[in-house]
């Protein structure tokens, strides 16, 4: 029964973009015509404006039937480790210049065959050099095949490389082959020779890169060239007994997508790293081994490291222990967390508070709890993660307005009419730094039957006289229904906490699962949070400092020539570029100042920026000469 040769070849543009081969009866040609011709139109790399399909019958006599090299994995960590495999391989092969054979490889990443290469010479001996050598007419067995399926078959590298591979092994003259996939998701690469078999590398390359390539591995008289070539492009080989890849082989690659992530972020400058500290969170911290200028912490009115936040906070300590122990329904219920929400309801003049483990829980526990499906969430475009998260999680239809736009707000109310729903923003943007108009915001929802929600991360200690926050800012014209903010910001330790309306925090107690399946704070952070608060009472100079250090910082940049502008304690610095906004960050922090760059997804992508965030208690002359470092390197860079 004659066989046929059936190859595909797309390009567009003369570029080449897919192309695969096969060897198969007769009988199978309509259905494996369709699959190649399916594969070569639907290729990642574009739509082809060219296709070829090639049908050749073949002799039986002529095929040659080779068993499969047999297959072992080398599991490297790295592209150097990989390198390494490849220098001891050709080493095995008895070639002393290694490093010079590998250096050639880059000679191969935009051919389309391979080099064929004299070991003894490092002569090529390809006759066209751009195209290489290509190795074809080969196929596995029939029936060996796994994994098809109908329609487009995707590549399967392994299965076609074993195939290749074998045939070149055993060409006349060839001693062995290095390969490397183009395929910019394809990181494992392999060597082969009769002798060492076909193994497998498992990182090759980094993830992302285009630079693949193969090398025959001559030795022998140029006589010969000729007969290796066309036993290479001519001669029908069929390969016998291809494993498939053992199950452990194949578990190897299930982390892959996690690095193909992290080597994209790395790529777009979005990667994100920690800096460790050794210190105290206060306008001066350690880090990296020295003394830096705090300028990007939440810690507004450095109450985290105060003395007498901490007494009061060891004295509970030694009396309550580390850890709650449960959930506030269970066990983890301290009188010290009934003080706290008592002290926050009072400090916000609201009937009652409800604490939760941190501001982003608050967010999300609360809005879930009050909203599910069939109500409609209207929330500012600028709105905090949590926000969203929590918007998410109800399972509630969210309709995103301007940020802080009114006149959006309420054409959006109109456009979506409801039986139920909520209208959540920011009061102090995060990353902006500015003020929700919370008159008009509050007046919306109740014209519109429609609970206002309010978050005060970011205006709590901040906002206001005395640093009751948004509410004290507008002079108490007007009052959200819920108002949540966090501890761990002006308060200087950890949690979040919703105030409103009693019979608001009994509905979250028993609703809010963010609340009700986590073990509560400890009673040291509730004992750290209450004595903050009662020091923002009876000392509201410290307000008014970071209210007067922020209006210095930003004349000083001013006076720069840099636009600078806040009324909270968030000054945002706009460079545009990720990759800009991180090199005035590092030059900063080589000077001993700690800021923040922030980068998408946290604000848009091309609207990255510094985030300067300052504290009561930094000195002017402190001030003065970030401001002046800040101004250096933002026109270096610009
Ligand atoms: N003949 C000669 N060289 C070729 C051929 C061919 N038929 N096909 C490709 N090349 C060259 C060309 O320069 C390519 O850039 C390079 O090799 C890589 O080709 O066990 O996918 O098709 O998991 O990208 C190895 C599988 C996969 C390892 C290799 O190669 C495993 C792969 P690609
Ligand atoms: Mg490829």
């Amino acid at each position: 029964m004659p066989l046929y040769s059936i190859k595909m070849r797309a390009s567009a543009q003369g570029r080449h973009i897919s192309g695969a081969e096969k060897i198969i009866p007769d009988s199978r040609i309509p259905t494996c015509a369709s699959r190649l011709l399916q594969r070569g139109l639907t290729h990642p790399k574009g739509s082809p404006d060219l296709l070829n399909i090639k049908i050749e019958c073949l002799q039986d006599k002529d095929i040659l039937y080779l068993d499969a090299l047999p297959v072992s994995t080398v599991d490297v960590f790295d592209v150097h480790e990989g390198m390494q495999e490849i220098r001891k391989f050709l080493e095995s092969l008895g070639l002393a210049n290694a490093e010079k054979i590998i250096s050639l490889l880059s000679g191969a990443y935009s051919m389309r065959g391979a080099i064929l290469l004299d070991v003894d010479t490092l002569e090529r001996l390809e006759p066209d050099p751009g195209r290489g050598v290509r190795a074809t007419y080969m196929d596995q067995e029939a029936g060996q095949r796994s994994g098809e399926t109908p329609g487009a078959s995707p590549k399967n590298h392994y299965q076609e490389a074993i195939v290749l591979a074998t045939k070149v092994a055993n060409a006349p003259n060839v001693i062995g082959e290095i390969c490397i996939s183009d395929d910019p998701g394809y990181v494992t690469g392999y060597v082969a020779s009769k002798s060492a078999g076909y193994k497998r590398i498992t990182r090759m390359k980094e993830y992302g890169s285009e630079n693949g390539g193969r090398i025959f591995l001559y030795r022998g008289g140029r006589e010969d060239v000729g007969k290796t070539i066309s036993y290479l492009e001519k001669q029908p080989v069929i390969v016998r007994n291809v494993q498939p890849l053992e199950s452990k082989e194949k578990a190897a690659g299930k982390f892959d997508f996690i690095e193909k992530e992290l080597q994209a972020m790395r790529d777009t400058h979005l990667y994100r790293t920690m800096k460790t500290i050794r210190s105290a969170q206060s306008r001066t911290v350690e880090c990296g081994g020295r003394t830096m200028l705090m300028m990007a912490s939440n810690n507004y009115l450095d109450m985290s490291s105060r003395t007498d936040v901490k007494q009061h906070a060891a004295q509970i300590l030694e009396v309550y222990g580390a850890g709650s122990g449960g959930s506030r329904l269970t066990t983890g219920n301290t009188a010290l967390h009934e003080m706290l929400e008592q002290k926050i309801a009072s400090f916000k003049s609201t009937e009652s508070a409800l604490v939760f483990n941190s501001g982003y829980t608050a967010n999300t526990a609360a809005i879930s709890a009050l909203m599910g499906k069939g109500d409609t969430i209207f929330s500012d475009e600028l709105n905090h993660a949590s926000i969203i998260d929590g918007c998410r999680l109800s399972g509630a239809n969210v309709v995103v307005y301007r940020h802080n736009d009114m006149k959006d707000l309420e054409r959006s109310i109109s456009e979506h009419p409801c039986a139920r729903g909520l209208i959540v923003s920011d009061a102090v943007f995060s990353m902006d730094g500015d003020i929700l108009h919370l008159p008009e915001f509050v007046q919306i929802a109740d014209k519109n039957g429609l609970l206002s929600m309010v978050d005060e991360a970011h205006s709590t200690g901040v906002l206001g006289k005395t640093g009751r926050g948004i509410t004290e800012h507008f002079y108490y014209q007007c009052r959200p229904d819920i108002l949540m903010g966090t501890l761990s910001k002006a308060i200087g330790s950890e949690g979040g906490f919703v105030c409103g309306s009693k019979n608001l925090t009994e509905y979250l107690k028993n609703k809010a699962r963010g609340f009700i399946f986590s073990t509560s704070l400890s009673p040291v952070a509730m004992a750290a949070s209450y004595k903050a608060f009662e020091v923002i009472e009876e000392h509201p100079e410290l307000v008014a400092r970071l209210q007067e250090n922020v209006r210095f910082f930003c004349q000083c940049l001013q006076e720069g020539g840099l636009f600078a502008h806040s009324e909270t304690a968030v000054i945002p610095i706009l460079i545009g570029d990720e990759k800009k906004a991180m090199e005035v960050s590092q030059a900063l922090f080589e000077e001993g100042y700690f800021t923040s760059a922030i980068r998408y997804p946290t604000v848009k992508k091309g609207s990255a920026r510094l985030r300067i965030a300052l504290m009561a208690t930094h000195e002017r002359e402190q001030l003065k000469k970030a401001a002046q470092a800040i101004l250096k390197h933002f026109s270096d860079t610009l």
